[in-house]
């Protein structure tokens, strides 16, 4: 396995603890087979675990690794209660030092239990399902970590622990990505000394997620691989779901729902309803999304697995095997981002599935900001457009177009690997696992920069709040920067000027009220165009806007100050003529 883990083997690590007392390690080491049967692997029976098994036909199968204590009832945050503290003096700054520290607010998380129960919120149809425990396959947990506060680390690893089945898990494998905490050093180790089935190893230099996890991946026992990030809390039955889809689709890489746990008050909030898929935008950032009306018909009850476009990145489980078949991941990637879209695409292109089990809830913690640096985020996501996506990429440089210039680094044994898997193309992805993804035109020249002629050096600009597409919001006039992003719009061969660098698209649209244009979700579906967002682009630059018979003209200062397009009767004037910039300035 080691080998095969390609770049990995490469890496120097430290191997710290093996989990003491009664541990995983004994069991693996003194594991025998019975006298001819044939060698461990898939579908493989453990003899000795049998064996245990049959002298004690009434032990609970579904026992964790550890018993979860009594719950206090009134304890802070039980039961995944919010906890709102009226701090005042000394603690309050401890409080705001803690989360301008994590970007989490661990004095909170400091004050609730390590051990806290949550709240029943799976779907009650998932309770009625009972697992054969001793035909699933087991599983080796990875947790990679860096700089983690100790309580929301340790949470997660004793939710692990309390929650997941005994026989079910061979380990949990903790790794720590060049962490350069104090309490994530010899306190750490000490606190965990004498558990069972835990270990701890380290990176000898900060590796980034990808090869922290394939750190761990190297040394794991499971026949399922579990990755979960450092600040989760698992809830009762999330494990069974995940291990009985992959033994009957071991092509199946499945993810938990993931539940929301606030950053601020460690509020838990999952819920049983229809848990939310993933998909992307032309910027290449991960976007969540309802179930779409085609899979909600493939699927024949509401704890059927779901088909997802992508994953979140964090949370899944991948049979060993196949995710060795499969490339493991693409270890050119640094730090933080990316691989998520360069896994999924992977998966549904090279013959897998990756679907949501609405049965398995994981809590995780969504800090308030990014706590740390994910500079790399831009080349680990242009690795994945240079792989996995053929000339639909173009359609993400032309929103990126600094993307373009970015270094990185070899990608050749990747596509070596696509061919080597015989993997589909990006155009079969689109059509057949995300046909609600828009496809922009991108059709030459009516796409880029909207520039002004009379107002050089201004263009159209819009800034959506909290990084959604909030509709009914006002288009700006901005100085050119050539950065794509928020300058980035599409006149489309249906007459619309789109925004569409986001999902779902946006479509300026003007109203003869206020006369200026406001970016709201296109009404394209609704044939023809809708006039309120259908212009005509004439050739000497003129945006004319049928509905209300006027032409889009730059002004200066609007009833605000700022500088706007807006609708005005058509006079030819410069400040009425418009044109498509691609290139950065
Ligand atoms: C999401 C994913 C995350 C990852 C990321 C894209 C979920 C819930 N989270 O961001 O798992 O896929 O998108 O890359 O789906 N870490 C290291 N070394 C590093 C950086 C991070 O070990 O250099 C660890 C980190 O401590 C954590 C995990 O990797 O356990 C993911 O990092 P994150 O929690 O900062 O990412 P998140 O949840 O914002
Ligand atoms: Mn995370």
């Amino acid at each position: 396995l080691v080998l095969l883990l390609g770049g990995v083997c490469l890496m120097g690590y430290l191997l710290l603890r093996s989990g003491g007392g009664g541990g995983s390690e004994d069991e693996n080491v003194s594991r025998r087979r019975a006298p001819g049967s044939a060698p461990m692997g898939a579908g493989a029976r453990d003899w000795d675990r049998d064996l245990d098994l049959d002298l004690d036909r009434d032990r609970d199968l579904s026992k964790p690794v550890y018993e979860k204590p009594p719950f206090d009832a009134g304890g802070l945050g039980e039961l995944g209660r919010a906890v709102k503290l009226d701090l005042r003096g000394e603690e309050r700054r401890k409080e705001q030092e803690s989360i301008s520290k994590h970007q989490i607010n661990t004095y909170v998380s400091d004050k609730i239990s390590l051990h806290r129960t949550l709240a029943e919120r799976r779907n009650p149809l998932c309770k009625e399902e009972k697992y054969d425990y001793r035909s699933l396959p087991t599983t080796s947990v990875v947790i990679a970590f860096y700089n983690e506060a100790w309580s929301t680390l340790l949470r997660t690893v004793h939710s692990v622990l309390e929650t997941t089945p005994d026989i079910l898990l061979n380990e949990i494998i903790l790794v720590d990505d060049y962490s350069d905490r104090a309490h994530l050093k010899a306190p750490l180790e000490a606190y965990i000394s004498g558990w069972r089935k835990v270990r701890l190893i380290r990176a000898t230099k900060r590796e980034g997620l990808v090869r922290a996890r394939l750190l761990g991946a190297s040394i794991s026992t499971g026949d399922v691989l579990t990755f979960l990030d450092c600040h989760c809390e698992c809830h009762v039955g999330w494990l069974e779901p995940l291990l009985h889809r992959i033994k009957e689709e071991p092509s199946a890489v499945v993810c938990p729902v993931i539940d929301v746990i606030d950053w601020n008050t460690f509020q838990y909030l999952g819920n049983a309803g229809e848990p939310q898929i993933g998909g992307f935008d032309w910027r290449l950032v991960f976007t969540w999304h309802v179930v779409p009306h085609y899979e909600q018909k493939r699927r024949r009850s509401p704890i059927d697995v779901i088909r997802s476009p992508t994953m979140a990145g964090g949370l899944f489980a991948v049979k060993k095997d196949y995710f060795l078949y499969l490339g493991t991941y693409d270890t050119g990637m640094e730090v933080w981002g990316g691989e998520n879209l360069e896994f999924s695409f992977r998966i549904w292109q090279c013959g897998g599935s990756l679907e949501v089990h609405p049965c398995s809830h994981v809590g995780h913690v969504f800090p308030k900001k990014a706590p740390y640096s994910r500079s790399k985020a831009l080349s680990n996501s242009v690795r994945a457009a240079e792989v996995w996506m053929d000339d639909y990429k173009e359609l993400y440089y032309h929103r990126n177009p600094h993307a373009r210039r970015e270094a990185f680094g070899d990608v050749t044994a990747r596509l070596q690997l696509r061919e080597k898997l015989g993997c589909k193309s990006f155009k079969w992805y689109l059509e057949t696992i995300y046909p609600d993804l828009g496809v922009p035109e991108d059709r030459r020249g009516m796409f880029g920069m909207l520039k002004n002629r009379g107002m050089a050096d201004y263009c159209f600009d819009y800034n959506p709040p909290n990084d959604d597409l909030v509709a009914g919001q006002r288009i700006i006039l901005y100085p050119c920067h050539g950065m794509g992003q928020n300058q980035f719009f599409e006149f489309s061969s249906a007459g619309e000027i789109q925004y569409n660098t986001r999902t779902p698209a946006g479509c300026a649209t003007g109203d003869n009220i206020s006369t200026y244009l406001s970016i709201q979700h296109c009404r394209a579906h609704l044939k023809p165009v809708p006039a309120d967002q259908r212009f005509e682009l004439r050739t000497d630059g003129t945006l004319f806007h049928k509905s209300s018979d006027k032409c889009v003209q730059a002004v200066d200062a609007t009833d605000n100050g700022k500088p706007a397009p807006a609708l005005r009767p058509c006079s030819g004037s410069a400040h009425q003529q418009w044109f498509f910039e691609e290139r950065m300035p």
